[in-house]
């Protein structure tokens, strides 16, 4: 095997250590680390450390990244059961998670001509643990982020209101960039975690959409912008007029007895939180 080609197997093997590895494959890359310095190879030997060493203090930090985002989705799924309980409904419909692929973090730090470094991550991808969370109605999605954003140990890093201010293209969502506590046994690390706000109605606009724009390169452009927004309008209308209906039965139902209350809650605490 040629140094180069040694090289660019181990550099390969960042990907794929740092998506998929076990604690098996990584051990095997550590002996094969441990040949090559017996081979007496010493250039090689520490361009390859240097390697797993980027290698696991990036799988260090996505693990942080990876608990930053279950604490919020309980911290979500906790205001839920407790809105549910309340109200008899529930603001949430579903959440999704995910970690951002090492290509697509390395693809917005060449965007912003940022090199790639582990510090420049932190500091510049906001949205390596993303979550999407999909709201009934439109006052949901305020609801939900205001009583994100007041508990004690969440700071808001920057807010977005694509729903105030929809996007040219007719994209509409709330984010928030927030940043969360994350105790280890003998420190603290604050991470960033971008959390996206929309109804099943936007959710459904802004899936098609990306699917479509990313799937292929457009014929007639213009012509399907111009048909995506007209259908943003009308799913944003229908976002309203969803809300209206609801807000018209609510007012119209007869008012719950506090017995009435306490028997809804009865059925409720029964079961487990789910
Ligand atoms: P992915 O694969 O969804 O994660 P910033 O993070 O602030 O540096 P940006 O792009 O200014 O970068 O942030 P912004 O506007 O808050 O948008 C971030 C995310 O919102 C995007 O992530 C998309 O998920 C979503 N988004 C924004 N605009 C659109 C849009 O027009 N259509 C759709 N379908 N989604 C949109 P990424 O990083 O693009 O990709």
């Amino acid at each position: 095997m040629t140094k180069d080609s040694i090289l660019s197997t181990a550099t390969k093997r960042i990907e794929t250590l740092f998506n998929d590895a076990t604690d098996e494959q990584i051990s095997d890359l550590e002996n094969e680390l441990m040949l090559l310095d017996r081979q007496d190879s010493s250039f090689l030997y520490n361009r390859s450390m240097e390697i797993m060493n980027t290698v696991v203090d990036l799988k260090e930090l996505m693990m942080t990244y990876s608990c930053a985002m279950k604490e919020i989705r309980v911290k979500l799924e906790t205001l839920n059961a407790e809105y549910e309980l309340g109200h008899q409904r529930n603001p949430i419909n579903s959440i999704y998670t995910r970690l951002k692929r090492l290509a697509s973090i390395m693809e917005k730090l060449e965007r912003k001509g940022i090199p790639f470094s582990l510090e420049n991550i932190e500091n510049n991808v906001n949205d390596v643990a993303g979550l999407r969370v999909i709201c009934q109605y439109m006052d949901d999605i305020y609801i939900i982020a205001d009583a994100l954003k007041k508990q004690g140990n969440i700071e808001l890093v920057s807010e977005k209101d694509y729903i105030a201010n929809p996007k040219p293209n007719g994209y509409r969502s709330l984010h928030l960039i927030i940043k969360v506590p994350v105790y280890f046994s003998d420190r603290v690390k604050n991470m960033n975690v971008e959390v996206q706000v929309r109804t099943i109605a936007m959710d459904f606009w802004a899936t098609l959409e990306h699917q479509l724009k990313y799937r292929r390169e457009l014929v007639d452009s213009e012509a399907i912008a111009a048909q995506l927004k007209e259908c943003s309008d009308i799913i944003t209308a229908t976002d309203f007029r969803m809300l209206a209906i609801r807000q018209r039965i609510e007012a119209n139902s007869p008012e719950l007895t506090k017995e009435d209350i306490l028997f809804e809650k009865m059925k409720k605490v029964d079961l487990p939180l789910g």
